[in-house]
């Protein structure tokens, strides 16, 4: 029987807000992936490991059995697709909103076609197909708010906490799509074959 444990968990706001979470599960990581250049990251429990990866690549670590659990915010779950994976629970951490942002609510109504910089693009789709508003589509990976400024899209669609990024320039928030928060995914197959493990360790928070 195996009773390792590998997470998928991601550097920055869901690490910071994920280590009070494991301490109570008592996981302490050995080393801190801000200062560490180590990418799997061992435990106080030996059969328990972290992996250091981007937050976008969570889930696919998490599909393909390469983790057996992941820590990740619902925009990057959803955008993924949620293959293979089963949430198991919402962690209420790392929370936001998923919204449409500009200049001006009037740009909402004033076009026949809205072009729409985001790197949510199927949930950015859904929504306004939702609305019967047609759009193209403009990908982008970070820095979404610069691209209503240089003229490269009407609007766009992203994740906001504070708003200060967008007033920093000079965009609202204009729409809310939907909450965000961060959960404990779990591989489907890890789900059954490790249950009795997944259940010792991380019962306390389910
Ligand atoms: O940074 P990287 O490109 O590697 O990936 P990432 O940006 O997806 O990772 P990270 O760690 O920044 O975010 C991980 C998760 O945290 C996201 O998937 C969300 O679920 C959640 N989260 C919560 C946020 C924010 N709050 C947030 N504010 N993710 C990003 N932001 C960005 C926002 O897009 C804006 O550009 O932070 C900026 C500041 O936000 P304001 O509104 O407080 O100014
Ligand atoms: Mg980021």
């Amino acid at each position: 029987m195996d009773h390792s444990l590998i997470i998928a968990i991601s550097k920055g706001r869901i690490f910071q807000e994920t280590l009070p979470i494991l301490e109570r599960a008592n996981i302490q990581p050995t080393e801190d992936p801000e200062k560490s250049r180590l990418l799997i990251i061992p435990t106080n429990q030996k059969n328990i490991k972290l992996l250091i990866v981007r937050a976008t690549d969570v889930p696919t670590y998490v599909q393909h059995g390469a983790a057996d659990l992941g820590i990740a915010g619902y925009d990057v779950v959803q955008e993924h697709g949620g293959l293979g994976i089963y949430q198991l629970t919402d962690l209420q951490i790392a929370k936001c909103r998923l919204m449409v942002a500009g200049f001006d609510k009037s740009i909402l109504k004033s076009k026949d076609k809205l072009k729409i910089a985001t790197k949510y693009v199927n949930q950015t789709l859904e929504y306004f197909q939702s609305k019967n508003q047609l759009v193209e589509i403009i990908k982008l990976y970070g820095s979404m708010e610069l691209a209503p400024l240089i003229g490269l899209a009407d609007l766009i669609v992203d994740v906001v906490d504070t708003g200060k990024t967008l007033s920093a320039n000079g965009l609202k928030p204009l729409e809310h799509i939907c909450d965000i928060s961060s959960s404990l995914i779990v591989n489907r197959a890890s789900l059954k074959l490790k249950h009795k493990i997944i259940k010792q360790t991380f019962g306390a928070l389910l």
